[in-house]
């Protein structure tokens, strides 16, 4: 580890875009997946962020992605929004069918985009915590490659398969919950190997299927296990089924790099939920969430899920982005600047 530096969101987003502008993507796609990724590198969610540009450079040299894909999207129902990725990635789906989701969850009350041929290599709530913010309790699953034991079986079937909540609250920040289905997300898998840290107990099992603490021992032949024993398979397993049968997306188990050495992103699908609480019987809705939240503050709770990242976010908005300053050098040199 080096020297640590700061930069503003501003210079690492631009830094980035320019990286996956010269490696395949439009422009337009480059300045989606870098948003993405400075959003994760701000808020302190590693795994999904700088770390991930090999993985997204690999990926687009191997031909596996279509950096350059413009979706398709089909109004299909009055609350339902077809999209077709066109193998290229979910962030310019989403963002294709923005404007038109929220009118139909406006209209009808809720509304869905049902992503597929996709592919999605970030983290979840940058993709939700918007719609919140617009007033819409949002929600996302998207699955991933098998690497996943499922509880009660012996060999990977699930990805690790994440689901993002978001809820508007009167008193602050949206409330926003996104988490693996797995007991940690691959991208804190590889990070553990490249730092020497071994695994928490429960995490993983060897390519014998022994369960082990060593991050490499799961990367190499062995897999992860779902969260919470049954409960955290079960939401595995409705990942799987809203993200790729729902759809039309690939199953993780589907996933196969064979004839794309390089890739590693998954070409799957990603499920995207909108709810207009005003539709709702609770008025206001927000007021609502806040007198749980207030609950949960008398119980002592001091910590609600987003909090970290709301936090990581404010130190980066006044001090800058802390980043090894030759994971800055690099990129800026990948950048062209
Ligand atoms: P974490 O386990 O770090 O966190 C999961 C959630 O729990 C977060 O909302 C977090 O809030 C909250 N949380 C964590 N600790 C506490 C605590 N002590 N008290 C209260 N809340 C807590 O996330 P994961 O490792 O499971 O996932 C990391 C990222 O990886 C996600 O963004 C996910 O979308 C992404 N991912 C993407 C995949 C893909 O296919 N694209 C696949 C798998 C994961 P906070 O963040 O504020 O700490
Ligand atoms: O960290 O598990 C993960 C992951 C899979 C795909 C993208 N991120």
């Amino acid at each position: 580890m080096s020297e640590q530096i700061h930069v503003s969101f501003d210079e690492l987003r631009d830094a980035l875009r320019r990286v996956f502008a010269a490696h395949g993507c439009s422009d337009h796609v480059a300045g989606l997946i870098a948003e993405n990724m400075a959003i994760a590198e701000r808020d302190g969610a590693a795994s999904h962020g700088i770390f991930r540009v090999d993985g997204y450079i690999s990926t687009l040299k191997s031909g596996w992605v279509d950096g350059k894909a413009e979706p398709v999207i089909d109004d299909v129902a009055p609350g339902f929004i077809r999209a077709d990725a066109r193998n290229g990635f979910t962030l310019a789906a989403t963002d294709a069918a923005r404007h038109q989701l929220i009118a139909k969850a406006r209209e009808n009350g809720v509304a869905i985009l049902a992503i597929h041929n996709s592919q999605h290599f970030g983290a979840l709530w940058p993709d939700i915590e918007p719609f919140a913010r617009e007033g819409f309790v949002a929600m996302s699953m998207v699955n991933s490659m098998a690497c996943v034991v499922p509880y009660g079986g012996c060999k990977p079937v699930y990805g690790t398969n994440p689901l993002a909540f978001a809820a508007p609250r009167a008193g602050g920040d949206p409330v926003v919950f996104d988490q693996a289905s797995s007991a940690m997300a691959n991208g804190d898998v590889q990070i553990a190997a490249r730092e020497g840290e071994a695994l928490p107990p429960g995490a993983g099992v060897d390519a014998g299927g022994n369960p082990t603490t060593d991050p490499k021992a799961v990367l190499d032949g062995g897999a992860l296990l779902p969260f919470g024993g049954h409960k955290g398979s079960s939401i595995a397993m409705m990942v799987e089924i809203m993200g790729a049968a729902l759809t039309g997306g690939k199953f993780s188990f589907e996933v196969d790099w064979s004839e794309h050495p390089g890739a590693v992103i998954p070409h799957t699908g990603q499920f995207i939920l909108l709810i207009d609480p005003g539709q709702g019987a609770a008025r206001p809705f927000a007021a609502r969430v806040e007198e749980l939240i207030g609950r949960l503050r008398d119980a002592g709770v001091e910590r609600l899920p987003g909090e970290r990242r709301y936090a990581a976010r404010r130190r980066a908005a006044q001090h800058g982005i802390p980043l090894d300053a030759e994971d800055w050098a690099r990129l800026r040199e990948r950048a062209g600047i």
